[in-house]
């Protein structure tokens, strides 16, 4: 029996400064593409809001200064050519950007929303998947103890499309289970466990994350930021029997430090593959899907393991509540 595999790669990219036009930015990104192509790579992983600067720490009191950020079509004439070379070289990608929508909200009234979503295109330039990122770190307003803003709350709404899988063909495959996150989203498990709950194989991911805590709420050593960001993944991966491919953009963006260490991880949580750089990069790696079995049928088949009746505080609850004081007295 031949291996279920497919060749992917984590298309990390350098800095896109604040003046730097989407256009140069795609550029950039065509060009990872014709390098992944050389290298026999068939699905391609750009990081979260690949096409800008990571716009969220800069504030504008007025939200729709900062429309300019973002997407009102996808693919629009300056993406279009992500999906040509797409097309071109028969490689699928993920791309991570801002979204606007005009879409109804909760009372069925029709708004103009702002999301932080990421697409999986296939070579004919389907969107087969689409996700807007749940967990959104930061804060809404202008926070004058921070040296460095992270706007989020501010700029996007909480994604409303759950954590989608579909399994789709891709590469030489006819059907591969694909789900994704979003920077942020990899360090909660409750994420990671509803793909995992949709037969995730594959999880594609996009960061911008900077080298230094600057929420200035207690000292975090500077190693154990990338140390963090890998464990999530390497966690995530292994509760889930998936690969993950997890794209960083890294370098000094605007005068603030991103870490980048994009990697790729298989079902055991090992690293396969990691970038050294803080720019413009490709790592790739051959994902044997069929190693997501072992996890799935033994230490990890959900169908005979996992204790829902259990877990009612994952969903019911939202913040920690304090646990009863044991007593002498109460314990008798
Ligand atoms: N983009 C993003 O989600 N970054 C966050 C930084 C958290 S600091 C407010 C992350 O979790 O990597």
């Amino acid at each position: 029996m031949t291996a279920r595999s497919i060749t992917v790669a984590a298309a990390q990219l350098g800095p896109i400064q604040k003046a730097e036009p989407r256009k140069v930015a795609v550029e950039r990104m065509v060009r990872l593409m014709e390098r992944a192509h050389r290298r026999g790579v068939e699905l391609v992983v750009f990081p979260e809001l690949a096409l800008t600067t990571f716009f969220p720490r800069h504030y504008h009191a007025d939200i729709t200064e900062a429309d300019h950020w973002f997407e009102t079509t996808m693919p629009s004439n300056q993406t279009a050519p992500l999906f040509a070379a797409a097309h071109k070289y028969g490689i699928g990608f993920h791309l991570g950007y801002a979204e606007i929508a005009h879409e109804p909200d909760e009372t069925g009234t029709v708004q103009k929303r702002r999301f932080n979503t990421s697409i999986l295109v296939n070579p004919d330039g389907d969107i087969v998947l689409k996700y807007r990122k749940v967990h959104l770190p930061g804060h809404a307003a202008f926070d004058p103890g921070r040296k460095v803003q992270h706007l989020e709350k501010r700029y996007f709404e909480v994604g409303n499309l759950g954590f989608p899988v579909v399994r789709a063909a891709m590469g030489d495959l006819a059907g591969i289970n694909m789900g994704m996150l979003i920077c942020n989203d990899r360090r909660w498990p409750e994420a990671w466990r509803v793909l995992g709950l949709q037969s995730v194989e594959l999880v594609l991911l996009g960061y911008n994350t900077p080298s230094l805590n600057m929420e200035a709420g207690g000292f975090e050593a500077h190693h154990l930021r990338v140390f963090h960001s890998h464990l999530s993944i390497q966690a995530g991966c292994y509760q889930n029997a998936c690969f993950a491919v997890a794209t960083a953009k890294a370098g000094t963006e605007d005068g603030c430090e991103l870490f980048g260490h994009s990697i790729i991880v298989n079902p055991q949580g090992e690293i396969i593959a990691m970038a050294t750089s803080w720019d413009d990069e490709l790592i790739t790696a051959d994902c044997n899907l069929d190693m997501c079995t072992l996890g799935r049928t033994t230490i990890f088949a959900f169908d005979k393991h996992r204790r829902p009746e259990a877990y009612a505080r994952i969903t019911a609850q939202v913040g920690a509540v304090e646990p009863p004081i044991w007593t002498k007295q109460a314990a008798e």
